[in-house]
């Protein structure tokens, strides 16, 4: 027989590593370990989509006839990590073979790669098919130079894929739509009600035993609502593309104080851990511009988000790992504020981002780019502890795509694979996009002093102190230009607002406090 392991991200039903299965002689192998739970402390509600995810495909693949050799994470027999119980496996079954799929993160590709020798079993690695592009295309890619933006490579793929092309052209005459979607949100403009789904009783388990094995992780387990099944995750899909996808391009940059997910999808969990693939999410946005059902500008702002940038980071992990977490081009050396675990402050808007990730475990594109992410660039929090909370927090979080997102576009400490400039701004974009000015302890309009918006002087602070790195960058000339032109006083009055709110603003732990009440 032979032994197909498939783990908790590759729930798909035509993985690579169940390709050819013979159910008269082969058993997939799944198993839930604690390893994988507290790596980094995940949210719970991320712990339960994963497992719950896990244990309805597992019944899944059981209803076609597949033996499926499943281990709890309360198993008493349970080693809780990956190489021990593939060990257990191995004796309990005695495989000629042992099948997988390249996994997403370098972490297990790592694990993986010792298997064989140490299992003494052969090991068959395959590829993971369900990317447009593979490790090794994007790195011939890069090897002939497409790579260096993520515009040149999201072309090529629009071109090898045929999607929203008109023959040899881009549907609509342009690549990219993006100009139109930059709208702040209407004062008055009914937002789609989103769809959730009620926990049955093998969620319901989940949600026990994630409460019971870590209640000091960040975050709240409940109101569970994301879908654990292909089926849920398909119908939460057909409802974005009918009722969110036609305005998703107009207002996708766009915040709102207590509307957490305004038209974006709430699929990059489904999409990571397998229950849907990026080619039918494509296919059905497709799809509804061909019916006429939604305006090119946001079928095309959706598809470039995973066609273009979900691949790029993608290739752009697997081509830089190992030593990408170790990069810190700004040399960016300060402690993660407790704010991050805590969302107590005065700054509205940190406030409410914090608060959608606690209730969700989600946070739209623009909140964790321009909002979190803006500060940690701005306040100069070392990349790799930014980049372990974002890793804990999000139920999309994997490696492969949240460590580009945060070293490369939020922190630029990979010197601009991403993006050729930080993407550093001051309160001005947040009153613009946002509503969350209004009721904020600070004032958005004040540049310096106790009452001024932080992200004010610590924008100008963050050119000051980067000033040897970033002046010499052409993208980054017209600020540096205004910086020279600053009177001293003013230089000062910025240097003392930034320091006394980077002093104040204590430096916590890098896990959240086990005594905490959050
Ligand atoms: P939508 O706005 O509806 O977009 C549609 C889809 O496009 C998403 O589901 C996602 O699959 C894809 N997508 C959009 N932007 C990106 C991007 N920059 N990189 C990769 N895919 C993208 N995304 C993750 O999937 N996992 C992460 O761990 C993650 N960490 C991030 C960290 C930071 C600091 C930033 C700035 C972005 C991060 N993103 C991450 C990208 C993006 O924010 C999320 O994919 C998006 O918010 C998911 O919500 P949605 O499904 O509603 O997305
Ligand atoms: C995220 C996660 C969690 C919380 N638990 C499990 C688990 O118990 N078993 C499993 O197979 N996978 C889990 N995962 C997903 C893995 O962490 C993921 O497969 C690896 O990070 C490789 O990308
Ligand atoms: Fe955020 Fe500044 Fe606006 Fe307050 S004033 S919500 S801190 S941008």
């Amino acid at each position: 027989m032979r032994l197909r392991f498939v783990l908790g991200d590759q729930l798909t039903r035509d993985l690579s590593a169940l390709g050819d299965l013979d159910p008269s002689r082969d058993v997939v192998l799944m198993v839930e370990v604690m390893a994988e739970a507290t790596y980094v402390p995940h949210h719970p509600q991320k712990i339960a989509l994963i497992l719950s995810a896990m244990r309805h495909f597992a019944d899944e693949l059981r209803a076609e006839g597949i033996t499926v050799d499943y281990v709890r994470l309360d198993d008493p027999e349970n080693t809780q990590s990956f190489t021990d119980e593939l060990a257990r496996a191995v004796d309990r079954h005695a495989p000629e073979a042992v099948i997988v799929t390249e996994p997403g993160e370098w972490r297990v590709w790592e694990m993986m790669r010792g298997w064989e020798a140490a299992l003494d079993v052969p090991l068959d690695i395959r590829q993971d098919a369900r990317f447009f592009c593979s490790r090794a295309g994007f790195a011939a890619l890069k090897d002939a130079r497409k790579t260096t933006r993520m515009e040149y490579f999201y072309r090529e793929m629009r071109r090898r894929t045929g999607i929203l092309m008109e023959g040899g052209d881009p549907a609509g005459g342009q690549w990219n739509y993006d100009h139109d979607n930059r709208e702040p949100l209407p004062a008055q403009i009914d937002l789609p009600k989103r769809l959730r789904f009620e926990p049955d009783a093998m969620t319901r388990e989940v949600i026990d035993l994630v409460a019971e094995r870590f209640p000091k992780h960040f975050g709240d387990l409940e109101p569970f609502g994301w879908a654990v099944t292909r089926a849920q995750a398909l119908e939460a899909l057909d409802h974005f593309i009918a009722d969110c996808l036609p305005r998703f391009g107009d207002y996708q940059d766009a915040m709102r104080a207590g509307e957490d997910f305004l038209f974006h999808g709430l699929i990059s969990p489904y999409l990571n851990c397998g229950l849907l693939t990026a080619l039918e999410v494509c296919a059905r946005a497709e799809a509804a511009y061909d019916r006429g059902e939604a305006p090119l500008n946001a079928v095309e702002g959706f598809i470039r988000q995973i066609l273009g940038w979900r691949e790029f980071v993608r290739g752009i992990y697997w081509t830089e790992m190992p030593d990408y977490p170790e990069r810190n081009h700004l040399n960016a050396t300060r402690d993660l504020p407790e704010v991050y675990w805590t969302g107590q402050t005065g700054m509205r808007c940190m406030a409410e981002c914090i608060g959608t990730t606690r209730r969700h475990a989600y946070a739209h594109h623009i909140q964790r780019l321009m909002v979190t992410g803006n500060y940690a660039l701005l306040c100069g929090i070392a990349p790799a502890q930014i980049a372990e909370w974002y890793l804990a927090v999000y139920a999309d979080a994997f490696e492969w795509v949240e460590l580009p997102n945060v070293h490369g576009m939020v922190m630029h400490a990979d010197g601009g694979l991403l993006g050729s400039k930080p993407y550093a701004a001051s309160g001005a974009y947040i009153d613009r996009m946002s509503d969350y000015c209004t009721g904020c302890d600070y004032d958005p309009k004040g540049k310096v002093g106790e009452g001024a918006c932080p992200f004010n002087y610590l924008y100008w602070n963050f050119l000051i102190e980067n000033e040897d790195t970033l002046s010499k960058n052409p993208r980054m000339g017209l600020p540096y230009a205004t910086l020279r032109k600053m009177p001293q006083t003013q230089r000062d009055a910025i240097r003392k607002s930034a320091k006394a709110h980077l002093e104040g603003a204590e430096p916590g732990p890098r896990q959240p406090r086990l005594d905490a009440d959050w």
